[in-house]
């Protein structure tokens, strides 16, 4: 597996804006910017239901203010980092 942890930051960053700058807040993803997101970046997007990206949605707004801002968003990928890391580790 080649990977630098510079590189991965900045996809980090790019996968964001990319995303977050398409309505509203340029910064931070509403509902169906962060379901975009999910859908089109992850594996596993395509597999969750409605009702589940809804609850993802409502534990990431920590601050409820309906936007899941970069911090929230990071927030995300560490726990999905957690979750891959498992799997990785199971399959050695
Ligand atoms: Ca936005
Ligand atoms: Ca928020």
């Amino acid at each position: 597996m080649s990977c630098t942890l510079d590189q991965a930051i900045g996809a980090l960053i790019c996968v964001f804006h990319k995303y977050s700058g398409k309505e509203g807040d340029k910064n931070t993803l509403n509902k169906k910017e962060l379901k975009e997101l999910i859908q089109k970046e992850l594996a596993l997007g395509p597999k969750l239901k409605e009702a589940e990206i809804a609850g993802l949605m409502a534990d990431l707004d920590r601050n409820k203010d309906q936007e899941v801002n970069f911090q929230e968003y990071v927030t995300f990928l560490a726990a999905l980092a957690m979750v891959y890391h498992e799997e990785l580790v199971k399959h050695q």
